[in-house]
């Protein structure tokens, strides 16, 4: 049989769902910057990219060397062709606007061009997140682009996905009709869908949270993390494992893959931060991924994807995956 490359299924999908022309353009030119991005992580210390720059982002984080060839590659690859009325990403403070020389377009691209890169320097898995919105006023695309118009809420979202740069480079995607997995075929040059129809499983056993911030949890997460770690005698009467890698993409992508509850909760350690995951470019296109998987991702009290934003950067508590989970600890966050 025919293998389904990643250009196929996109032309597919305009026949069947009337995905635009420049929509399919656009997923397209981000997997050819994801491909770009996996070839410079896979290369490390052999093209000198690990490591820290000595510059902070907008969010006072260290940047490695590879956040940011990351966003450059990606903002080369989406600047010139048309498709686009603006970008956004962690590493830049502000909209990136079109240059002046190029057309602009309909869609908005916003992304993490490297997650979890507290783990280059030690090769393990890290990502890329991105979401992609319709510019609410093409004639406002015109002239600078504020961040207004990206505020939108996760509903509005018309694409989303990752790449994954692990053991295999793989590309999730949904365009709101189901996930797909597409994994890189280095020989091909290309992504090749390899898994149609992801699903997460409604229940799991398997929790993913970081441990070390316990004393810092609100009362809802204490209880909830203490019935997971009591195990069959404790009020849930099963033992769960737990994982994390603290890179979001490889544990949404294992939740993906076999299920489990992805958690990292608002916790007092800093009032200003109602959590540490920002909302534009991870917590909303992962909830997007994970709710057409069959699963659910809340803040804690409402559906992720239906947090009004209000800044590029807000940061949002996140819990999501195994349907049976979230709804339990929303449940608790609710009481
Ligand atoms: P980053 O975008 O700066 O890499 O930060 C986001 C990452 C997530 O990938 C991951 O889930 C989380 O931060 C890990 O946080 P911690 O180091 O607190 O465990
Ligand atoms: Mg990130």
């Amino acid at each position: 049989m025919s293998r389904i490359t990643l250009s196929r299924y996109l032309i597919e999908q305009t026949r069947s769902h009337n995905t635009p022309a420049d929509l399919r353009f656009l997923i397209e030119v981000v997997a050819r910057a994801c491909k770009a991005i996996s070839h410079a992580v896979s290369k490390g210390a052999l093209d000198d990219v690990l490591g820290s720059l000595g510059t902070e982002n907008v969010q006072g984080e260290v940047q490695k060397k590879l956040d940011v060839l990351s966003n450059e590659i990606l903002l080369e690859a989406n600047e010139w062709g048309g498709h686009l009325a603006g970008m956004a990403s962690e590493e830049m403070d502000k909209a990136y606007q079109i240059p002046g020389r190029y057309p602009k377009g309909a869609y908005l691209l916003v992304f993490d061009p490297l997650d979890g890169s507290s783990n280059i320097d030690v090769n393990v898995s890290v990502g890329t997140i991105f979401s992609v919105l319709r510019c609410p006023d093409r004639n406002g695309a015109t002239g600078d682009l504020g961040e207004e118009a990206f505020l939108q809420p996760g509903t509005e979202q018309v694409a989303a996905g990752y790449a994954i740069y692990g053991p295999q480079t793989m590309l999730l995607l949904t365009l709101g009709n189901g996930v797909k997995g597409f994994t890189l075929d280095r020989e091909l040059g290309g992504f090749v869908l390899t898994h149609d129809d992801i699903k997460v499983p409604e229940t799991t056993q398997e929790f993913a949270v970081n441990m070390s911030n316990q004393r810092h949890w609100e009362a809802p997460m204490q209880r909830y993390v203490s019935e997971l770690l009591a195990g069959e005698s404790g009020p849930l009467e099963k033992n769960y494992n737990m994982r994390w890698i603290a890179s979001m993409v490889a544990d949404v992508h294992r939740i993906l893959t076999r299920g489990g509850m992805f958690m990292y909760p608002r916790d007092n350690r800093d009032p200003s931060m109602p959590g540490k995951l920002r909302l534009m470019y991870e917590a909303n296109p992962m909830a997007f991924i994970i709710e057409q998987a069959g699963g659910a991702a809340t803040n804690g009290s409402q559906r992720i994807l239906e947090i009004q934003p209000t800044s590029l950067h807000q940061r949002v508590p996140v819990f999501l995956g195994s349907k049976e989970e979230v709804e339990r600890v929303t449940a608790y966050h609710q009481e």
